[in-house]
Protein backbone atom coordinates (compact mmCIF):
# COMPACT_ATOMS: atom_id res chain seq x y z
CA UNK A 1 0.00 0.00 0.00
CA UNK A 2 2.91 2.47 0.66
CA UNK A 3 4.62 1.68 -2.29
CA UNK A 4 1.77 2.38 -4.20
CA UNK A 5 1.37 5.45 -2.46
CA UNK A 6 4.68 6.32 -3.18
CA UNK A 7 4.16 5.48 -7.03
CA UNK A 8 1.17 7.82 -7.51
CA UNK A 9 3.10 10.70 -5.68
CA UNK A 10 5.83 10.24 -7.71
CA UNK A 11 3.80 10.70 -10.59
CA UNK A 12 1.74 13.52 -9.84
CA UNK A 13 5.13 15.14 -9.48
CA UNK A 14 5.60 14.13 -12.99
CA UNK A 15 2.86 15.49 -15.04
CA UNK A 16 2.70 18.87 -12.87
CA UNK A 17 6.48 19.66 -13.72
CA UNK A 18 6.60 22.91 -16.28
CA UNK A 19 7.03 21.03 -19.81
CA UNK A 20 10.32 23.22 -20.04
CA UNK A 21 11.36 20.79 -22.49
CA UNK A 22 8.32 19.73 -24.25
CA UNK A 23 7.23 22.93 -25.43
CA UNK A 24 7.18 21.88 -29.19
CA UNK A 25 5.12 19.14 -28.74
CA UNK A 26 2.04 21.53 -27.65
CA UNK A 27 1.62 22.67 -31.51
CA UNK A 28 0.23 19.82 -33.79
CA UNK A 29 0.42 20.12 -37.64
CA UNK A 30 -2.68 18.90 -39.30
CA UNK A 31 -4.34 18.32 -42.76
CA UNK A 32 -0.51 19.57 -44.20
CA UNK A 33 -1.14 19.69 -47.95
CA UNK A 34 1.04 21.15 -51.20
CA UNK A 35 0.59 21.06 -54.62
CA UNK A 36 2.34 19.58 -57.50
CA UNK A 37 4.74 21.94 -59.19
CA UNK A 38 5.83 22.35 -62.88
CA UNK A 39 9.99 21.87 -62.61
CA UNK A 40 11.77 24.11 -60.03
CA UNK A 41 11.39 27.44 -61.28
CA UNK A 42 8.54 28.84 -59.39
CA UNK A 43 8.10 28.68 -56.10
CA UNK A 44 5.87 25.54 -54.08
CA UNK A 45 3.34 26.21 -51.70
CA UNK A 46 2.07 24.25 -48.82
CA UNK A 47 -1.06 24.61 -46.43
CA UNK A 48 -1.68 23.10 -43.11
CA UNK A 49 -3.55 24.24 -39.52
CA UNK A 50 -1.40 24.53 -37.07
CA UNK A 51 -2.96 23.75 -33.20
CA UNK A 52 -1.71 25.09 -30.00
CA UNK A 53 -2.73 22.76 -27.84
CA UNK A 54 -0.91 24.33 -24.42
CA UNK A 55 -1.26 26.84 -22.43
CA UNK A 56 1.30 29.34 -23.56
CA UNK A 57 1.58 31.61 -26.88
CA UNK A 58 3.68 29.73 -29.19
CA UNK A 59 5.73 32.17 -31.64
CA UNK A 60 6.75 30.02 -35.39
CA UNK A 61 9.47 32.06 -36.40
CA UNK A 62 10.86 30.32 -39.55
CA UNK A 63 10.61 26.64 -41.56
CA UNK A 64 13.01 23.84 -42.41
CA UNK A 65 12.83 21.41 -45.22
CA UNK A 66 15.29 19.76 -47.67
CA UNK A 67 12.78 20.78 -50.36
CA UNK A 68 13.67 24.47 -50.91
CA UNK A 69 16.39 26.85 -49.47
CA UNK A 70 14.33 29.30 -48.08
CA UNK A 71 10.97 28.20 -47.21
CA UNK A 72 9.17 30.83 -45.70
CA UNK A 73 5.68 31.87 -44.25
CA UNK A 74 3.57 33.99 -46.36
CA UNK A 75 0.52 36.31 -45.74
CA UNK A 76 -1.73 36.99 -48.98
CA UNK A 77 -3.33 40.27 -48.72
CA UNK A 78 -5.88 41.76 -51.59
CA UNK A 79 -6.87 45.23 -51.50
CA UNK A 80 -9.70 47.48 -52.59
CA UNK A 81 -8.34 46.65 -56.63
CA UNK A 82 -8.54 43.52 -56.52
CA UNK A 83 -4.26 43.25 -56.25
CA UNK A 84 -3.28 40.50 -54.33
CA UNK A 85 -0.02 40.62 -52.52
CA UNK A 86 2.26 38.57 -50.57
CA UNK A 87 4.20 39.82 -47.76
CA UNK A 88 6.39 37.58 -45.40
CA UNK A 89 5.96 36.76 -41.72
CA UNK A 90 8.63 37.04 -39.75
CA UNK A 91 6.95 35.03 -36.87
CA UNK A 92 3.15 33.48 -36.52
CA UNK A 93 1.88 33.79 -32.82
CA UNK A 94 -0.28 30.82 -31.86
CA UNK A 95 -2.33 31.93 -28.94
CA UNK A 96 -2.78 28.87 -26.24
CA UNK A 97 -5.58 27.01 -27.72
CA UNK A 98 -6.09 28.52 -31.10
CA UNK A 99 -5.82 27.59 -34.50
CA UNK A 100 -3.87 29.09 -36.90
CA UNK A 101 -5.28 28.06 -40.62
CA UNK A 102 -2.68 28.09 -43.34
CA UNK A 103 -4.97 28.08 -46.56
CA UNK A 104 -5.58 28.71 -50.05
CA UNK A 105 -5.71 32.74 -49.99
CA UNK A 106 -4.32 33.73 -46.36
CA UNK A 107 -1.57 32.62 -45.16
CA UNK A 108 0.79 30.08 -46.40
CA UNK A 109 4.38 28.63 -46.27
CA UNK A 110 5.92 29.36 -49.94
CA UNK A 111 8.32 27.31 -50.73
CA UNK A 112 11.13 29.54 -52.49
CA UNK A 113 14.13 28.19 -54.32
CA UNK A 114 12.66 24.38 -54.90
CA UNK A 115 15.45 21.91 -54.73
CA UNK A 116 13.44 19.40 -56.71
CA UNK A 117 10.67 19.08 -58.66
CA UNK A 118 7.10 18.51 -56.45
CA UNK A 119 5.73 15.48 -57.61
CA UNK A 120 1.93 14.35 -57.50
CA UNK A 121 1.64 11.40 -55.02
CA UNK A 122 4.97 12.13 -52.68
CA UNK A 123 5.93 13.48 -49.93
CA UNK A 124 8.12 15.89 -47.88
CA UNK A 125 9.25 16.87 -44.24
CA UNK A 126 8.88 20.10 -43.41
CA UNK A 127 9.84 21.68 -39.56
CA UNK A 128 8.05 24.69 -37.90
CA UNK A 129 11.31 26.19 -35.76
CA UNK A 130 9.60 27.54 -32.91
CA UNK A 131 10.95 31.09 -31.44
CA UNK A 132 12.40 28.44 -28.22
CA UNK A 133 14.56 26.64 -30.66
CA UNK A 134 12.04 23.50 -30.98
CA UNK A 135 11.21 21.85 -34.26
CA UNK A 136 8.19 20.19 -34.79
CA UNK A 137 8.03 18.00 -38.51
CA UNK A 138 5.32 17.41 -40.49
CA UNK A 139 4.73 15.16 -43.17
CA UNK A 140 3.69 16.89 -46.22
CA UNK A 141 2.05 15.20 -48.58
CA UNK A 142 1.85 17.07 -52.80
CA UNK A 143 -1.60 17.03 -54.37
CA UNK A 144 -2.22 17.98 -57.84
CA UNK A 145 -1.49 20.69 -59.40
CA UNK A 146 -4.86 22.36 -59.82
CA UNK A 147 -5.90 20.73 -56.31
CA UNK A 148 -8.14 23.21 -53.73
CA UNK A 149 -7.56 20.59 -50.80
CA UNK A 150 -7.63 17.43 -49.51
CA UNK A 151 -11.22 16.56 -49.90
CA UNK A 152 -10.62 17.38 -53.77
CU1 LIG B 1 3.56 33.36 -51.02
Amino acid sequence: MKIIATATLAFALLIAAPPVLAEGDEVVIESAWSRASIGTSRPGVAYMALINTGDAPVVVSGLRTDLAAMPMIHASTTDAQGVTRMSHMEEVEIAPGETVALEPGGLHVMLMDLQRPMVEGESFTLSLILAGGEEIAAEVPILGIASRGPAD
